[in-house]
């Protein structure tokens, strides 16, 4: 179930996004149609033990490993900055099915690959989905590579290493929507009541406006749940208009997506 709100329209509506695609999806991938809440934290010694290595800070999200990974016991691969910045699976399975709309061939761009959370459901979602997927750091875009291998969708992704700014120069193909979650400066993201697009290194207001100019208007950006709403509504010029998607995953807020471009669904503005 995921809450959809239009903020130039003050529409709220709530809708249940899972598609009968995504149902089929995750079905095949052996996940519920929607996760059990988390085990409770065990703090006792014995239970940290058996994580190894994973620090004491890292522990929540050890404990949210499935949903991050399904098949995480595959052998998946995470650096620190990983376990807190990977789009849970369910999330990034929600967001895929909203870019790839039908059957017809279709070419997404993942700048901000990561260890491949979001990439890997772009590719699961369809076999006539190509993804062009990079990272500024060589170490996550390995890993991105072979979690890939381990969800056999490594085929369909072309892996570069680089700068978002100088990789969106260099694409010379037609892209159909580029998928942007860029750093949000750690889990201390929440300090903020409002966090601002500039905030972000780097800074968000740029990266919307380089993915739109060098590759597509049609943009998932996906942002901190406490995002300002005023940032996201100063994007737009006259005529254009966005969809703000909050992701719950068990009626929590975890992430909002902002759709632009013919990815925002239109329909909603006339009910
Ligand atoms: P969170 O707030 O750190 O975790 O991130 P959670 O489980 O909501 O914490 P709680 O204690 O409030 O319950 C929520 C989700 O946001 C993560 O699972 C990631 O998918 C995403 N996320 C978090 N950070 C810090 C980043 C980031 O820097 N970049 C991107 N792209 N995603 C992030
Ligand atoms: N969606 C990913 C997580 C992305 S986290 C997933 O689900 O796995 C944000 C990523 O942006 C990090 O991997 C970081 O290395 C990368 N990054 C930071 N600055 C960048 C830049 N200037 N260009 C490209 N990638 C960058």
């Amino acid at each position: 179930m995921t809450f959809c709100f239009m903020d130039k329209e003050s529409i709220e509506i709530i809708v249940d996004e899972i598609s009968e695609q995504e149902k089929a999806v995750m079905k095949t991938m052996g996940l519920p149609s929607h996760f059990s809440s988390s085990k409770k934290y065990d703090k006792s010694k014995k239970k940290q033990q058996q994580h190894g290595k994973v620090k004491k800070s890292l522990c929540k999200y050890w404990h949210q490993r499935y949903r991050l990974f399904s098949r995480f016991d595959q052998g998946i691969k995470l650096d620190k900055e990983s376990w807190y910045s990977v789009t849970p699976e369910m999330i990034a399975l929600h967001i895929a099915s909203r870019c790839v709309k039908d059957d017809n061939y279709r070419v997404i761009m993942d700048p901000f690959c990561g260890v491949g959370g979001n990439i890997i459901q772009f590719a699961s979602f369809s076999k006539n989905v190509f993804i062009i997927a990079s990272d500024i750091d060589p170490k996550k875009v390995s890993m991105a590579k072979h979690n890939a291998t381990i969800y056999d969708v490594s085929h369909r992704i072309a892996f570069m290493v680089g700068d978002f700014f100088n990789i969106i120069k260099t694409i010379k193909i037609h892209v159909d929507c580029i998928f942007l979650s860029p750093p949000w400066g750690g889990p201390d993201y929440l300090k903020q009541d409002n966090y601002s697009l500039s905030s972000m290194t780097p800074d968000g207001f740029n990266i919307y406006n380089a993915a739109k100019k060098y590759i597509t208007p049609n943009i998932a950006f996906l942002l901190p749940r406490n995002i300002d709403r005023d940032d996201l509504n100063s994007l737009l010029q006259p005529g254009e208009f966005i969809e703000i998607e909050q992701n719950l995953i068990n009626d929590k807020p975890k992430t909002v997506t902002a759709y632009f471009g013919d990815l925002a669904k239109q329909d909603l503005l006339q009910s």
